[in-house]
C-alpha cells in the first residue's frame, strides 16, 4: 500500500513528466499531426507556438522557414529546440522579422544545432539568430539564461547572432560567417555575464565579435539599463578574416570589439588576418569605459591593412594584459601591437607578452620595447619579436596552425597570474595549463605527457632517471616535479608510474587509444626507496641494455 507521501511524490513526478514533452518537426510532417516521431509537425513556427517550458522540439533534417518565439522556459525547465544534422533554416520568418530565429522576451531557451543561411543582403535578411529582452519599457524584463550553441549562421544581411538586453546568455561553439553588412556575433544593450566561448567567427564585413553596452538604447530609469556589459567571458574563439568590408560597408570593426564592457576576461582566443583592430577596449556609446578587463593568453596576428592589434582607450583603466602573442603585419610605423591612451594608463598592467615592438602611447608612436616600457611602466618581462621570430613560434604559420612549435620560445615563457588576474586553467583546445615548467604564451599550451621530463613525447626510463636524480630536492617539471608543487617526491613518481610507456605525436594531442604499457603497481614510498637504493647499481649494470632498448625497466621492476 502506498504511503500518502509516495502518492504525493508520484503525483509531483507525473506532473513534471507531463510538462516535459518531446516533439518532432519534419519537412514531410503536418501541423494537424500530434508532433510525435510518428506524426511530426510541418513548420517550426507551429512548434514554437505549441511547445512550452520543459519541452524539447526535435527538428529533423530538411529545409525550413524560420520561427519567432515569444515565450520560454524556466531555469529548471528550459525550452529546447534541437536540430538534427541537416536541419537548415534557409528562409526568414514567414510574415515576420527578416531573421532566421527570433527569441524575444523569452528566457531559458536553448537553440542547438541549426544551420541558418541568410540572403547576403541587409535588405532581405537581418540576423540569423536574434535574442532580445526588454529594456525599453517596464512591462517586460531582460531575458535570462538563453543558450545558443552548435549553430552555423552564414551570409546574414546584418549579423550572424544578435542579442540585446539578455542577461546570462551563452553563445557556445557556433560558426558565424560572412555577415554582409555588420558583425558575426553582436552582444549588446546592458546585458551582464555573457559567455561567448568556442565560436568560429570569420569573413564578416565588420566586427567578428562586437560587444556594446549601448547607453543610447533603452530606458535608463529601469533597473539594469546602465549601458554596461559586466563580467563577460570571451574565450576559446577562433576569429579570422573579419573587418574587410563588403558591398554594404567600408568595413572596420575589431575582431573583438568591447565598448562599455567591464570586469570581463578575454582569454585563449586566436585572432588572425583581421583587417581592423584585434581586441579593442574602448568607449563610444557604452555607459562607461571598458575598465577592469583582463586580456590573457590570446594569439593576435593582425592583417597587413589593419589597425593596432590591441587598443586600450577612452578611459579603459585597470586593464591587465599578459601571456599574449601580439603581432601586426601592417608595416606602417603608426601601426603595431598595442595602442594605449593616456587616460587608460592608470592601473595598466602588461607583462610576459611576445610583442611586435611597435606601439602607440598617448597618441605618440613608440617604436621600441624599451621606450614602451619607459612610457607605460609595463612589459618588463615581455619579449620583442620580428616576423621571422613570430613564425618560428608556431607549428605551421603558413597554414594558420598557431599551436606552438616544439622549439617555440613561447613555451614556458608565461606566468600563472599578474596583478591579481589569473591565467586560464586550460588552452584554446582544452589542454590543461601549465604543461612543462610554466605557462606558455599565446592561445595554445604545448602539450606534454604527464611525466615527460625531457619533453621527447615519450614517458620512459629516461624520465624516470631524471626524477631519481632529483628525488627529494626542489625542482621544476623538467627535473621531475610533475605536479608543480616545487618538490620532486613520491607524488611525482606516482604520476610517472601512471603514464609510463605513453607516447604521442610531437606536442600532442593524445592518441585515440592511449598506449600505456607495463604500468607497475607500487603502493608505498618503500617501493620507491628500494628503487632509489637500487638505481646506482642497476644503472651501472643495465646501462648497456637500457641504451640498446632491449630492456624497458620500470620503476616497479627495479625493486
Ligand atoms: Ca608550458
Ligand atoms: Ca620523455
Ligand atoms: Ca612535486
Amino acid at each position: 500500500m502506498m504511503s500518502q507521501r509516495s502518492v504525493i511524490i508520484g503525483l509531483f513526478l507525473w506532473g513534471g513528466l507531463a510538462r516535459a514533452g518531446t516533439y518532432y518537426v519534419s519537412p514531410t510532417g503536418s501541423n494537424t499531426g500530434q508532433g510525435t516521431a510518428a506524426s511530426p509537425w510541418l513548420t517550426l513556427q507551429y512548434a514554437a507556438d505549441h511547445a512550452s517550458a520543459g519541452d524539447t522540439v526535435n527538428v529533423l533534417a530538411g529545409d525550413y522557414a524560420g520561427f519567432d518565439l515569444r515565450h520560454g522556459g524556466t531555469a529548471t525547465n528550459p525550452l529546447t529546440f534541437l536540430a538534427q544534422p541537416g536541419a537548415t533554416i534557409d528562409r526568414v520568418i514567414p510574415g515576420g522579422r527578416a531573421d532566421g530565429i527570433n527569441i524575444e522576451n523569452a528566457s531559458y531557451v536553448t537553440v542547438n544545432g541549426f544551420t541558418l543561411l541568410g540572403t547576403g543582403n541587409p535588405a532581405t535578411s537581418e540576423a540569423g539568430i536574434r535574442v532580445v529582452g526588454d529594456g525599453f519599457d517596464s512591462p517586460n524584463a531582460f531575458s535570462r539564461g538563453v543558450v545558443v550553441q552548435n549553430n552555423r549562421v552564414d551570409q546574414w544581411g546584418k549579423w550572424g547572432i544578435f542579442t540585446g538586453f539578455s542577461d546570462d546568455l551563452q553563445i557556445l561553439n557556433n560558426e558565424a560567417s560572412r555577415s554582409a553588412q555588420q558583425h558575426g556575433i553582436y552582444v549588446s544593450n546592458s546585458a551582464d555575464r555573457p559567455i561567448i566561448r568556442g565560436n568560429r567567427v570569420w569573413g564578416n564585413a565588420a566586427a567578428g565579435i562586437h560587444m556594446n553596452g549601448d547607453i543610447d538604447t533603452g530606458n535608463t530609469a529601469l533597473p539594469g539599463v546602465d549601458g554596461i556589459i559586466s563580467n563577460a567571458v570571451v574565450e576559446k574563439n577562433v576569429i579570422y578574416g573579419n573587418g574587410g568590408g563588403s558591398a554594404y560597408t567600408a568595413g572596420g570593426g575589431s575582431a573583438i570589439n568591447a565598448d562599455g564592457v567591464q570586469n570581463s576576461v578575454f582569454r585563449n582566443n586566436l585572432l588572425y588576418d583581421n583587417h581592423a583592430t584585434g581586441i579593442a577596449l574602448f568607449q563610444i556609446d557604452g555607459g562607461g569605459p571598458s575598465s577592469g578587463d583582463t586580456v590573457v593568453n590570446n594569439t593576435v596576428v593582425n592583417a597587413a591593412n589593419s589597425r593596432y592589434a590591441l587598443l586600450v582607450a577612452n578611459g579603459a583603466v585597470n586593464s591587465t594584459l599578459f601571456n599574449n602573442i601580439v603581432y601586426n603585419l601592417n608595416p606602417s610605423l603608426t601601426r603595431g601591437s598595442i595602442s594605449l591612451d593616456a587616460d587608460a594608463l592608470p592601473g595598466f598592467k602588461s607583462d610576459y607578452n611576445f610583442l611586435d615592438p611597435r606601439f602607440e602611447a598617448s597618441g605618440v608612436p613608440v617604436n621600441s620595447l624599451l621606450l614602451w616600457q619607459t612610457a607605460t611602466g609595463g612589459d618588463a618581462h615581455s619579449t620583442a619579436i620580428n616576423l621571422a621570430q613570430l613564425k618560428a613560434l608556431f607549428k605551421d604559420y603558413a597554414n594558420n596552425d598557431y599551436a606552438l612549435a616544439k622549439t617555440s620560445a613561447a613555451r614556458d615563457a608565461g606566468v600563472a597570474s599578474l596583478g591579481g588576474a589569473t591565467a586560464p586553467a586550460d588552452d584554446l583546445r582544452g589542454v590543461l595549463r601549465p604543461m612543462g615548467n610554466a605557462y606558455d604564451v599565446g592561445a595554445y599550451e604545448y602539450r606534454l605527457l604527464p611525466a615527460d621530463a625531457n619533453a621527447d613525447d615519450t614517458v620512459d626510463v629516461a624520465d624516470f632517471r631524471i626524477l631519481l636524480a632529483n628525488y627529494g630536492q626542489p625542482g621544476d617539471f623538467a627535473h621531475g616535479d610533475f605536479n608543480h608543487d616545487g618538490r620532486v617526491d613520491f607524488a611525482d613518481f606516482q604520476i610517472l608510474e601512471r603514464s609510463f610507456g605513453e607516447t604521442q605525436a610531437a606536442g600532442g594531442p593524445l592518441p585515440a587509444t592511449p598506449s600505456i604499457v607495463g604500468v607497475p603497481e607500487p603502493t608505498s614510498a618503500a617501493v620507491l626507496a628500494l628503487a632509489l637504493s637500487a638505481l646506482p647499481l642497476c644503472s651501472r649494470r643495465r646501462r648497456k641494455n637500457i641504451e640498446s632498448t632491449e630492456l624497458h625497466p620500470t620503476p616497479g621492476r627495479l625493486q
